[in-house]
């Protein structure tokens, strides 16, 4: 099956990626963009200090919260998606229904950021196969209401890159192309502290699937107990930004793709810096070269697949 080129951005950096929740109840931003205007406002302001992706989220997946009626969630984040898109934004839909998906993509939205990786909703691989829109698996095992009990691992890197691993290939048996899919190890979802720092460390596994990794900590309570607060609890959401930014630098540094984050300004600076770090390492840059070449020489593959297909040979 041929596919369209995957509109995949690609920066000389670690791409970052712009929250939004359209939500009166996410743990990060609880209700502060829960109306269409703040929202739009908030869209603008974070792609016009950096955010090569606004990523819109009409559902909170907080632990702990409960489902809302997709008719609702399209509701949220119908608006949103269409006024950013429409002035040129790159737009992401964080959803896990294929009904939701669907509507922001005929409204403009030009990725899918789906935290179940295709377990929530059957429709969604068949919504997107074949249609080069580039999909990031999460890697997930239940709802938020009962996620946390679902965090018991003997070897959580092993088990997060082979339940990633067998969610990659269900995508692409199901007809998603292998280069649209970006892959997320979920941090926060039915993990403890211990198993997100685990997998932090142990990026380059996560990497060795072979696909773009996007890393999502910001702001992530895993973040405010390490940090903690002066009365000893966890630091409060909103303080969690330093640490936000350390992980950025950590996660660019270490290859992630990409970093989803609340605040722009402080994660891109993290990820030039870790770049610059990057480019100065000589064995890095080599093999920098080698795989942009790779990805020239597969693409000109393809084109010329496409090429022969199209003349009926
Ligand atoms: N985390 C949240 C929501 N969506 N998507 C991806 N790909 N990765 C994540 O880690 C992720 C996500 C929860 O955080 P939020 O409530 O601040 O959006």
């Amino acid at each position: 099956m041929s596919h369209p080129a995957t509109d995949l951005p690609h920066p000389d950096r670690c791409v970052i990626m712009g929250v939004i929740n359209v939500t009166p109840d996410s743990f990060s931003d609880g209700g502060r963009y829960a109306d269409s205007a703040t929202a739009i406002q908030r869209g603008f302001e974070l792609a016009k200090g950096g955010a090569d992706i606004v990523d819109i989220g009409g559902e909170s997946s907080r632990p702990g919260a409960d489902r809302i009626d997709p008719a609702e969630e399209i509701g949220r984040v119908l608006p949103v998606v269409r006024e950013l898109a429409a002035a040129g934004v790159y737009v992401s839909i964080d959803t896990m229904r294929a009904e939701v998906a669907a509507a922001a993509l005929d409204a403009g939205a030009r990725m899918v950021n789906d935290v179940s990786g295709g377990l929530a909703d059957p429709g969604m691989i068949p919504l997107l196969a074949g249609s080069g829109v580039p999909y990031v698996i999460m890697h997930w095992r239940g709802h938020s209401a009962t996620m946390q009990d679902k965090a018991t691992y003997q070897d959580v890197v092993a088990e997060v890159c082979d339940e990633l691993r067998q969610r990659y290939e269900t995508a692409a048996e199901g007809g998603i192309a292998p280069e649209s899919i970006i892959l997320d190890p979920g941090l926060g979802f039915a993990k403890l502290p211990a198993h997100n720092w685990t997998l932090l460390a142990n990026l380059d596994r996560i990497l060795s699937l072979g696909r773009p990794v996007l890393i999502g900590a910001s702001r992530k309570r895993f973040l405010g107990e390490i940090t903690g607060s002066t009365d000893g609890g966890p630091r409060p959401a909103q303080e969690r930004e330093d640490a936000t930014v350390a992980v950025s630098a950590i996660a660019a540094l270490g290859g992630a793709w990409g970093v989803r984050v609340h605040e722009v300004a402080g994660s891109l600076d993290a990820v030039k810096v870790a770049a610059a770090v990057r480019a100065a390492d000589p064995a890095r840059a080599a093999a920098a070269v080698r795989a942009a070449a790779a990805v020239r020489a597969a693409a000109a593959v393809r084109a010329a697949a496409a090429v022969r297909a199209a003349a009926g040979g």
